[in-house]
């Protein structure tokens, strides 16, 4: 279990310089004949300190963490392999205070090492993991080695095989926290959904002892106070009246959690989600999201976002285009996205990579998808801006299938009762002759939907199905008697490319889809949300049309600086219409 809130704890960071090297013969970890090398890399030797050293750190070149491998060296942009990096550490005095390192995100398997002793691995480009470190560290001469590895794999979570750009690398923040023996590993405060002042939630405690006592604080009074059991672990239930949190009022409250030994703060909202037939209620009342979906791309930048400056950047935009609601695809973004979007009041779906040809009968798959969703659940679960954790992008419906993402299901659900399911689902599409008209019928009846709270559905009408008169017609339908929201929809254009308004791949067709799609939309009883695709073009290996999107996808309402294209108007106005 990750430690909550690394950010609200004293840490020094490891950010900066780190030296590396590029390994794709695993030189630094095999042999000739491929067992373990018992020179690797990990152990930062170099020909001055012995004689079968055939690499020097400390005479490589560096790379920025955080930061993608890919847009740092223009050798590195299309790489897919290992990498090595390394730093010293500053020297950390023995003063009986646990030390752990933590790294907010690393794509896709990293391996790390301290002095040369291995702490141990992880799988997954988007989720934080840490290692404590207080007993392997000396009083001088630290050093940290990781190798991370970026390869894709048919039973890996992503697959081989996704729209976006395999950004490898240390892509965010590197910490070393600083914590007391006795430390509060975690801890969740929540609004009980359906009331508007009883609250509940837990304490995890590290290396406590049973009897020890721990107090909630909010805005300065103290709420709580309960002793953990054996296992470190406090329950608590309260009532108490506060403002409430939304997007209209993004109020967010002083909290101080508290042991003999240590205190965390954070700043936390409180707000009730639910389903209701086919509305969501946010306090009590039906909300309408008008959303957008981003990748974690820079807004003004074809590269990874890592920081709280491009979490802002990225989220004032979403404002800026009078969304209320914003879809972050489709894998974990940092952990400053949800901490900007508490405090600007933007609506969050979160999403796992469990996206397209999962593995789906493979149970090691499972676990690495169900771990990922876990971390994902396990930082975020204090943040009110998240309302949806999602379990899949459009996956083909079958048993091995279902029985997958059934199981992530439940697990978000048993992690976090108080939020909403779902998943980008596709719909079914039929013909129907109707008075010498063809009507176009889509269905919303994946078998995941009896599962899920809330129903996803993307759909390209327009652009890779159908026509665009054919949505003039269009009905829709579902009898799931659930909220619908559109999670994907619309179309490619490069920004500067104008033409006629049914020319493709001009700005003019993008604003064709749009118009087409948001009169289909209007008729649709039970939808309560929509996430066009995409804020902005982002890179992907997929997309080489020459002249047009030269790897990049051109679907965004802003092209891969941030300048917006005539679509951006045509949502902006239709939010606005309808705040
Ligand atoms: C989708 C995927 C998304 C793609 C998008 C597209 O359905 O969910 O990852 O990038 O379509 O542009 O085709």
């Amino acid at each position: 279990m990750a430690i909550q809130n690394p950010y609200g704890r004293s840490y020094i960071s490891l950010n900066g310089l780190w030296h590396i090297i590029i390994d794709p013969y695993e030189t630094g970890s095999r042999d000739m004949f491929g067992a373990p090398n018992p020179r690797g890399y990990q152990q930062n030797r170099s020909p001055d300190t012995a004689w079968w050293a055939e690499y020097d750190f400390a005479g490589s070149p560096t790379l920025e963490v955080p930061g993608d491998w890919n847009t740092q060296r223009e050798d590195l942009l299309w790489y897919e392999g290992t990498i090595w990096y390394q730093r010293n550490l500053p020297d950390i005095p023995a003063d009986g205070r646990r030390r752990f390192i933590r790294f907010g995100g690393a794509n896709y398997e990293s391996e790390v090492w301290l002095n040369g002793e291995p702490l141990g691995k992880h799988l997954g480009g988007y989720t934080p993991f840490e290692f404590e470190v207080t007993d392997h560290l000396n009083a001088s001469g630290n050093f940290i080695v990781v190798r991370i590895n970026n390869q894709r794999h048919r039973d890996a979570v992503p697959t081989l095989d996704s729209d976006w750009w395999n950004y490898g690398g240390l892509t965010r923040d590197v910490l070393l926290l600083d914590l007391p023996r006795a430390f509060i590993r975690d801890y969740v405060v929540q609004l009980v959904p359906g009331t508007s002042n009883q609250y509940r939630g837990m304490v995890q405690l590290d290396g406590a002892t049973a009897g020890e006592q721990v107090a909630i604080e909010i805005d300065g009074r103290q709420l709580a106070a309960v002793d953990v059991d054996q296992s470190g672990l406090a329950e608590v239930e309260f009532a108490h009246d506060l403002q409430l949190w939304s997007p209209d009022t993004p109020t967010l409250h002083e909290i101080t959690v508290r042991t003999a030994t240590d205190s965390v703060n954070d700043r936390i909202g409180f707000r009730s989600i639910q389903r209701e037939g086919e509305n969501i209620l946010l306090n009590g009342k039906p909300i309408q999201l008008n959303g957008i979906s981003l990748h974690e791309e820079a807004l003004t930048e074809p590269r990874r976002a890592h920081s709280e400056a491009h979490a802002r950047e990225l989220l004032n935009s979403v404002k800026k285009l009078g969304c209320n609601f914003a879809r972050l695809a489709h894998y974990p973004h940092n952990d400053h996205m949800a901490r900007v979007a508490d405090e600007l009041g933007i609506l969050l779906w979160e999403e796992v990579p469990v996206y397209w040809a999962i593995d789906w009968e493979n149970p090691t798959t499972l676990d690495n998808a169900r771990s990922q969703l876990d971390s994902l659940v396990r930082r975020d679960r204090n943040r009110a801006s998240v309302i949806l954790w999602s379990v899949a992008n459009e996956t083909p419906v079958g048993d091995a299938r279902n029985r997958f993402l059934a199981a992530l299901i439940d697990h978000a659900r048993q992690l976090d009762a108080t939020r909403l399911v779902t998943a980008a689902l596709f719909m079914r599409s039929d013909k129907q002759e109707r008075n010498g008209q063809t009507i176009r019928t889509f269905t919303v009846d994946d078998p995941l939907g009896e599962h899920l709270d809330v129903l996803g559905c993307n759909q390209y009408l327009g652009w890779y199905y159908t026509f665009v008169g054919d949505m003039d017609s269009a009905e829709w339908y579902s009898s799931l008697n659930k909220p619908l929201i559109m999670s994907e929809f619309g179309a490619a254009g490069r920004r500067g490319h104008r033409g006629a308004a049914d020319e493709r791949w001009t700005e003019d067709y993008q604003v064709t889809v749009y118009q087409a799609q948001f009169a289909m939309q209007r008729k649709i009883s039970f939808l309560r949300g929509t996430s066009p695709w995409i804020l902005k073009d982002f890179r992907t290996p997929k997309r080489p049309l020459p002249g047009i999107q030269d790897y990049f996808n051109r679907k965004g309402l802003v092209d891969e600086h941030g300048r917006p294209k005539a679509a951006w108007t045509v949502v902006a106005d239709r939010y606005a219409e309808d705040p």
